[in-house]
């Protein structure tokens, strides 16, 4: 089990991902009707989903950025829908101190930031709300981040990052004991840096923190295979296994039932106390 605080997950576990932003990478926006965005979780929950990330902030490579009214406007309903029909635990996708108080106010149960709460503000929330959070690298920001970025040890820069921003969260009052790390695949690197980072995955469990990653249907699947978006499903449940037998504890997904499935095969082999 992973305790992080009340939340209690069985890992190796699968984060569904419900994207809310009409602009989204790879569902197109189809999730933007807040029906339509409700029987999708609810799919997801089913299908054995451990989380339901919600974000309303499209971060896309070159994506603008969105108000926080807006960000309000389409989280807000989706997670009180949510809450209102099953008990699966929603963290909320953004990086503005007062979506998150809104969302935790809203029934979110955890915050998965991009920005590693690098926000003016967003340490000072987190404290506040006592909530998990997900402390993601990313190298830049999203308009430009995938600009040449370069790195001398990807693995090692990577790495320093989420210390320094443990530490600078635990600086504040934060909890340790709530934070999860996320080396953010695809985030300011080229696909060398991300097969780099899969590849050495172990070394980026600092301080001995849970680890999120989040691979599904990214580019760098696509470089490797050929396919487009909705084709890289085998790619990306491939590239979960890889994590969890290097201990990742949470895979965030858009396939939830594939990756489930994936990740009991995984469980059985990991339980044996053999080979992993
Ligand atoms: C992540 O890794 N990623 S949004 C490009 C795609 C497909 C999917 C080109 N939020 C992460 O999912 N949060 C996102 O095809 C995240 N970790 C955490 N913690 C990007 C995304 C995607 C990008």
């Amino acid at each position: 089990m992973l305790r992080l605080g009340s939340l209690n997950i069985r890992a190796p576990a699968v984060m569904g991902i419900l994207n809310v932003t009409p602009d989204s990478f790879s569902d197109g926006g189809r999730f933007d009707n807040p029906d339509v965005a409700l029987r999708q979780a609810v799919k997801m929950a089913d299908a054995g989903a451990a989380i339901i990330d919600i974000g309303g902030e499209s971060t896309r490579p070159g994506a603008k950025n969105v108000s926080e009214q807006q960000e309000l406007d389409r989280v807000l309903p989706i997670i009180e829908s949510i809450r209102a029909v099953t008990e699966v635990p929603v963290s909320v996708d953004t990086s503005k101190p007062d979506v998150m108080r809104a969302a935790v106010a809203a029934g979110a149960s955890m915050i998965n930031d991009v920005y590693a709460l690098r926000a003016a503000g967003a340490v000072a929330a987190a404290v506040e709300l006592k909530v998990p959070v997900c402390l993601m690298h990313m190298r830049g920001q999203p308009r430009t981040m995938q600009d040449n970025p370069q790195y001398d040890d990807v693995v090692a820069e990577v790495a320093a990052f989420l210390e320094s921003r443990i530490e600078a969260c635990v600086a504040a009052g934060f909890s340790e004991d709530l934070i999860v790390v996320d080396p953010g695949f695809g985030f300011g690197k080229t696909h060398d840096h991300n097969i780099e980072l899969l590849a050495n995955l172990r070394q980026l469990r600092v301080r001995d923190r849970p680890m999120l990653v989040g691979v599904s249907r990214k580019s760098t699947l696509g470089e490797l295979t050929g396919r487009s978006i909705t084709e890289r499903v085998p790619a990306s449940i491939a590239a979960a296994v890889v994590a969890v037998m290097q201990g990742a504890d949470i895979i965030r997904a858009h396939d939830v039932q594939e990756t489930v499935d994936a990740l009991k095969v995984v469980r059985a082999i990991m339980e044996t106390g053999k080979n992993l």
